[in-house]
């Protein structure tokens, strides 16, 4: 299990990944399924108005287990085409970044590369805090039976890595939430946020926040989380670590850890945030990525 962060581009370069995203927009999917409206008990109707979600890129969770296999295997091997085209470059950083890291690595040539989640904003004035249910990422899941086909054995499932690559971050701010860190992770999430202060951190790590989304019950599967249950106690405890968003940086994480996507808040037209997302499970002891 570790956390942390890689500077990976300077701002120059960041834009050409923004403006590379957005070339590509004839290949984005709109994801309705997967829109954060369908996180919300309480029906914020107007949410659709204000927050339009898209990805770019072929991604496990929302194509091979929603579609099957040959529909991901369809789109994976158009959008890979593409992003590796146009975004060869930063691919080539990323591994370079990570690998001091996380050991020799490299991207699953049979699955689909990292991708974007892409989050556009229209004006949202109210103080809600907008965020994506907790979970644990399985996405590594749905490739299971293939990547045991092609490799036998030699797959470690105990320590999968994520990464969050961010690109851009609504004026107020993004983060990633982790719930339940263990003591020596929870210290090494308070040197990121000394190293990369955000007045984010303090917006969400409190225990209002925990108040509210235990209100919300915003856990993705029925998995035991003591915060959910009636008897959970004092909240304080459960007070999530948030470590702010960077555009250029990559936040990394190995091992099996319960977090959520922070969106932002009282947005303005014209925020986005846009992440390169991706997964890793050890195969014959290194990681192999892929989304
Ligand atoms: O965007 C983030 O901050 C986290 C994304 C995430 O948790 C996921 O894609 O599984
Ligand atoms: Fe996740």
């Amino acid at each position: 299990m570790n956390i942390g962060i890689v500077e990976i581009l300077n701002d120059e370069e960041v834009k050409r990944v923004e403006q590379g995203v957005f070339d590509c927009v004839h290949l984005w999917k709109q994801r309705q399924n997967w829109h954060p409206k369908n996180d919300l008990r309480d029906g914020v109707a107007d949410i659709e108005k204000y927050m339009h979600y898209a990805t770019l890129g072929a991604t496990l969770y929302m194509d091979a287990s929603g579609k099957g296999w040959s529909y991901y295997e369809n789109h994976k091997n158009i959008t890979n085409r593409v992003l590796n085209l146009k975004f060869d470059w930063v691919y080539h950083k990323l591994i370079e970044a990570l690998m001091p890291h996380i050991g020799i690595c490299s991207y699953e040539p049979d699955l689909a590369l990292p991708g974007f989640h892409i989050y556009q904003f229209d004006d949202a004035l109210s103080p809600k805090k907008h965020h994506r249910c907790l979970h644990i990422d399985g996405q590594f899941f749905y490739a299971l039976k293939f990547l045991k086909e092609k490799y036998g054995k030699v797959i470690d499932i105990k320590d999968p890595l994520s990464f969050t690559f961010t690109i851009t971050r609504p004026h107020r701010g993004s983060a990633i939430g982790f719930w339940g860190l263990p003591q020596e992770l929870k210290e090494k999430a308070e040197e990121l946020q000394k190293k990369y202060p955000h007045e984010i951190i303090k917006r969400y790590q409190n225990v209002d926040y925990v108040k509210e989304i235990k209100h919300q019950h915003a856990i993705e599967r029925p998995w035991k989380y003591n915060l959910f249950r009636a008897d959970c106690g004092n909240l304080e405890k459960y007070i999530p670590k948030i470590i702010p968003h960077t555009p250029g940086n990559s936040f990394f994480y190995t091992g099996m850890i319960i977090h959520q996507m922070i969106l932002g808040d009282q947005f303005k037209k014209g925020d986005t945030r846009i992440t390169l997302q991706g997964h890793g499970i050890k195969i014959n002891g290194q990681y192999k990525l892929f989304w």
